[in-house]
């Protein structure tokens, strides 16, 4: 599943809309988000609103879902502003994201129960993210039993083992392959998976090559979700390909165009 990365107050035109409370702007951002084929969409009002945080979150959720029935990944670090956003939020609703961190669980597995909402469950705790595939199988296996605990059922969770920009790490996008396939053992059904794939080419030139190679990379290995831009066709002619060869999709000669 394509979820829509472009919905973000990171991106300065997003954010001044945000900051204007411009409802045309976030609503043709989200039409064409839909018509670009994205299956969900990641929304986040950006750094540093402070206690604006979760007023912006309920407006933009609002705001977005006149436009759209698509579920929304409600993409933020702060708890009220994600507790804001949820109750906001009559599209189904995916938590982005809680971490390893007893404090986020605690806060979070609950929110997720009460809003009948998908949670992304993020393997890194507060020393950060574990340099290799079997420590972040075992962050995910924590996450999926401490799930359960707060009646957060494993169908309900989204593993994102945390791409990392290949400027920083390169030896990280090896390991990010090798805990997607780490992870399929930890349940059965193998559970899903999901990355933020545009963080792979952060500060780099020939981001959607990046990206794009990355992807098919990532789905070989399992991968059911990514966060990305689906307006980028290089990038979606990518997924398309890959489900074609994966044999989630029907060959036909027309299929970039199906
Ligand atoms: N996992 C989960 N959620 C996530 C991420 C993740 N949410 C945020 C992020 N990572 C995915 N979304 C983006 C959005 C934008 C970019 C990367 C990832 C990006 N933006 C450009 C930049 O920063 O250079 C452009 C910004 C601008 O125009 O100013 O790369 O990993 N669960």
């Amino acid at each position: 599943m394509v979820i829509s990365e472009r919905i973000n107050g990171l991106f300065r035109s997003v954010g001044k809309a945000i900051d204007e409370r411009d409802s045309d702007f976030i609503q043709e951002l989200t039409l064409r988000q839909v018509q670009a084929g994205a299956g969900a969409l990641d929304v986040n009002i950006g750094p540093g609103r402070g206690a604006e945080g979760p007023e912006a979150m309920r407006w933009l959720v609002r705001t977005v879902q006149e436009a759209s029935d698509l579920p929304l990944c409600i993409d933020t670090p702060g708890l009220k502003t994600m507790a804001a956003g949820l109750e906001a939020c009559e599209n189904p609703a995916i938590i982005n994201s809680s971490t390893a961190e007893a404090e986020k669980m605690l806060a979070l597995f609950p929110l997720a129960r009460e809003h009948d909402a998908d949670i992304i469950c993020l393997t890194m705790d507060e020393r950060g993210v574990p340099n290799d595939a079997d420590s972040r199988a075992e962050m995910a296996m924590l996450m999926m039993t401490t799930a359960m605990e707060h009646d957060v059922m494993p169908e309900r969770i989204l593993l994102d083992p945390l791409v990392l920009p290949v400027v920083a790490a390169q030896d990280q996008g090896w390991k990010v392959i090798e805990a997607l396939r780490a992870f399929r053992m930890l349940n059965d059904p193998a559970p899903r998976t999901v990355v933020g794939l545009s963080n792979v080419s952060n500060g780099c030139r020939d981001r959607s090559l990046l990206n794009s190679t990355y992807l098919a990379m990532l789905m070989g290995a399992g991968l059911s979700a990514a966060i990305l831009d689906p307006e980028d066709r290089m990038t979606m002619d990518t997924v398309k390909t890959a489900q074609v060869l994966l044999d989630q999709k029907l060959y036909c000669e027309d299929y970039l165009r199906a």
